[in-house]
């Protein structure tokens, strides 16, 4: 606890990062959290999820103290620290010293905070020798990485949240900002309604979500089409003379080969692949090449894809074409779902990298980490490590022998659950650190439980979509036994005989360290310190030094693009189509996603009953015409079968705001909260080539009703 607090803090649920106010009540808990009138970035302004914190975080099935399973096929039983850390660590060293480093890997969470992530990865990569450390960021936003590194030549979006109250036209592409990041959508809805006519908005969903209802154009596009799509949309721009002739020849490379491409890509052509009406789709593209500032902001329909990344190049690719990018109200906006998902990639929390987007695959980079870590160059792997399904994967082929889960879920949140499950049950160890108890991965497949102290209990920094990083105090005590992660990785290196490399004896001592690592690099944070940022507030990145204020938009007006000769690049997207075309066996395409008021696996929101009053229990949305060729009615249950992957027991829900042929499920609920089973039986483990992010948005599946049964 921290006796100087101010109440302040930063939402531990989106990557919008709100600014919040917490009151404890007398025993120091959390009891009500409200907006922060005066954070630079969100003034005030939150939504339910965050309102409900303290009945999520002060729940009774929070892990107390650790636990460790005698064998397996037998209960957990408590533990002491000691017994449980030292036990992980001793079979961590001998599954090392028996199969190598790569045979162990760490896979992370978005929800972890900067400091966790950065010792964890340092513990792994300098002292280990293993690059096996993902994170669920692997299934998040990977595809934006890769785009935003090929495109502009390293990873970070340039835009700020301001840009919601300058841009003209915003165009939401595979994005649910309603319900997923609310308070970025309310902005967007502000200055929309400040101007009608003159601004617009544009939603890109196959869905008639509460984004696509309020938006003045709705693109409601076959899943998986985006790249036709947003071909099409440069096709009109550039057909109409809506492009910027004088920034693509100043700051770009690669248009004519651009041209070429679109050439097939008439609006009519498109039309057909996507399903889009040809004057819908024009409209879209007048919209966006006719407005003085244009922003566009992209999740997790574009990014959950087999060709997530082309998709995401091919959004970018409108920017630089148009110059709709480094001014107010412009640029490509990858909206960032996990509070500290941007943390995460910062740090070194992908396979392939290293600390401040360094590469692992880079020797200079490696020499400068082995320098600052002070370890021996050669024990930095210059190969990339397993990404986040290839871990599960190797689990399963029993390459991979231990896996250590911080902040995840994965036997809810992964795609194909059922090989997911047969690698965790073959795995020789399996470490799960939560702060919940029972979830679907701990009970089931653990060896070892840690509690961790999670939001509100422990201190550190976390960054959000606009590059801000904002400290996070400690405000309540830990509940039991429970530790910081940061802290929790700190014992294991200790365990393992690293010690002297890992004697933080606070966050602050870690984040310290980390930032040495950024001097010199894109995302510099030399200048922030906690000191500034509970002074200040959050800084965006860069912030190279005590005097800079942090820089608010990038590659602005005489500011390179960060590839060698300083140009932007036009890539040209090609289209893949997906494994999971409807067939005559599997006829309907299952697109996921999220509702409102829950937040993926439901170990927090699940437990308050006011979040789950408006969608108690999870369905499957399908279209009318749909569901009367299956003979299905509002209620009934309907059995939707993936291939040989498995099948679901959903409650159908009939509405016309899904078009017929695509079927949506909440991923949500897990198997402790859904007897019928998890969405992710059915989804498959395709990914994209480059960013080797999965498909989540789109399988063919097959739906009957399963007679005699209603919800
Ligand atoms: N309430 C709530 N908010 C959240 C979260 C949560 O769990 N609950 N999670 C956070 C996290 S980690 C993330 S990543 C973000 C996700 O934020 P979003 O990406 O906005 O959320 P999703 O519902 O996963 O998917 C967005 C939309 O993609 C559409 N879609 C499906 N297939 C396609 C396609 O082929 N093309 C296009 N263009 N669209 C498609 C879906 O219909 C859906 O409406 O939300 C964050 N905010
Ligand atoms: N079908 C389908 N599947 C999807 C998606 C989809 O759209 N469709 N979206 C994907 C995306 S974008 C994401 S981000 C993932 C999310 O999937 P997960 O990462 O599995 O989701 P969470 O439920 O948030 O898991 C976080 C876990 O960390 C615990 N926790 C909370 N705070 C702390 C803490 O401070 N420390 C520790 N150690 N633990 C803590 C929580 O109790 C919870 O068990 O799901 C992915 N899966
Ligand atoms: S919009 Fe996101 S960050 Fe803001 S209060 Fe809601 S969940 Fe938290
Ligand atoms: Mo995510």
């Amino acid at each position: 606890m921290n006796e100087t607090y101010d109440g302040r803090t930063i939402c531990p649920y989106c990557g919008v990062g709100c600014g919040l106010k917490v009151d404890t009540d007398a025993v120091g808990r959390v009891a009500r959290v409200r907006g922060d009138l005066d954070h630079v970035g969100t003034r005030g302004k939150l939504c339910r999820k965050a309102v409900y914190l303290p009945q999520a975080i002060n729940s009774s099935s929070r892990l107390l103290q650790p636990m460790v399973r005698p064998a397996r096929g037998l209960d957990l039983v408590p533990s002491g620290w000691d017994d449980a850390l030292g036990g992980a660590a001793a079979q961590l060293r001998h599954i090392i010293d028996r199969y190598g480093p790569d045979s162990v890997g760490f896979y992370l969470s978005g929800q972890l905070l900067t400091e966790d992530y950065y010792v964890a990865s340092k513990l792994a990569r300098g002292f280990l020798g293993t690059n096996n450390v993902d994170s669920n960021s692997r299934l998040c936003m990977s595809s934006a990485v890769s785009a935003y590194t090929l495109a502009l030549g390293v990873d970070g979006p340039p835009c700020s949240y301001s840009d919601f109250d300058s841009a003209d036209c915003t165009m939401f592409v595979g994005s649910n900002a309603a319900e997923c990041h609310p308070v970025l959508f309310q902005r967007a809805l502000k200055r929309r309604d400040a101007a009608p006519g003159r601004t617009h908005i544009i939603a890109v969903d196959p869905r008639r979500t509460d984004t696509a209802r309020a938006a003045d154009v709705h693109l409601q596009l076959r899943p998986g089409t985006d790249v036709p799509l947003l071909l099409g949309l440069l096709h009109v721009l550039a057909n109409e003379g809506l492009v910027d002739h004088e920034f693509i020849s100043t700051r770009t490379a690669g248009w004519s080969a651009m041209l070429d491409a679109i050439g097939d890509w008439t609006p009519e052509h498109a039309a057909q692949v996507t399903g889009v009406p040809v004057e819908l789709l024009i409209r879209a593209a007048r919209l966006f090449g006719r407005a003085a500032a244009s922003l566009s902001c992209w999740a997790m329909g574009v990014n959950q894809s087999v060709a997530g990344v082309d998709a995401s190049l091919a959004l970018i690719n409108l920017h630089l074409a148009t110059g709709h990018i480094g001014r107010p109200g412009a640029g490509p906006f990858s909206l960032t779902g996990q509070p500290n998902a941007m943390g995460g990639r910062e740090v070194g929390g992908l396979a392939a990298l290293l600390p401040a987007h360094r590469s692992v695959a880079n020797p200079r980079h490696r020499a400068e980490m082995a320098s600052l870590w002070q370890v021996p160059f050669e024990r930095l792997n210059p190969e990339p490590g397993l990404t986040g399904v290839e871990m599960f994967q190797a689990l399963a082929d029993g390459r991979l022998k231990a896996i250590w889960i911080a902040a995840s879920n994965p036997a809810v949140s992964m795609p194909d659950l059922a090989s997911v499950r047969a690698g965790l049950r073959r795995a020789d160890l399996v470490v799960v650190q939560d702060a919940y108890f029972p979830t679907e991965t701990a009970s089931e497949f653990a060896d070892v439980v840690l509690p961790a102290a999670q939001w509100s209990e422990r201190d550190g920094t976390a960054t959000s979509s606009e590059r801000r990083v904002s400290y996070l105090p400690a405000i309540a005590p830990a509940p039991g036994d429970a530790r910081a992660d940061w802290s929790i990785f700190a014992g294991l290196a200790r365990h393992l005989g690293y010690g002297s490399a890992f004697t933080y004896t606070s966050a602050e001592e870690v984040f310290n360290e980390y930032r040495c690592c950024t001097r010199g690099t894109s995302m510099d944070i030399s200048g922030v310190s906690y000191k500034r940022l509970q002074a200040e507030g959050g800084l965006q990145w860069p912030c190279p030094d005590e005097a800079s204020a942090g820089t608010e938009r990038l590659y602005t007006t005489g500011h390179a693009f960060a590839t060698p000769d300083g140009r932007a690049r036009f890539n040209t997207p090609t289209w893949r189509r997906s494994p999971e075309e409807a067939t005559e066996a599997r006829p309907l395409q299952l697109t996921t996603g999220r509702v409102r008021d829950q937040w993926h696996t439901m170990t927090r929101t699940g437990n308050v009953p006011q979040l789950l009053k408006g969608c108690p229990a999870p369905y499957l949305a399908l279209n009318p015409s749909d569901a009367l060729e299956l003979g299905l009615t509002d209620g009934d249950i309907a059995e939707v079968v993936a291939a040989e992957r498995g099948s679901v027991l959903l409650p159908a829900r009939v509405t016309e705001d899904i078009a017929a042929g695509t079927v949506f499920a909440p991923f949500h609920w897990g198997a402790l909260r859904h007897p019928g089973g998890p969405v992710n039986d059915l989804t498959n483990s395709a990914f994209d080539p480059v960013s080797k992010q999965p498909g989540l948005k789109l399988t063919a599946v097959r739906v009957r009703r399963k007679l005699g049964e209603r919800r």
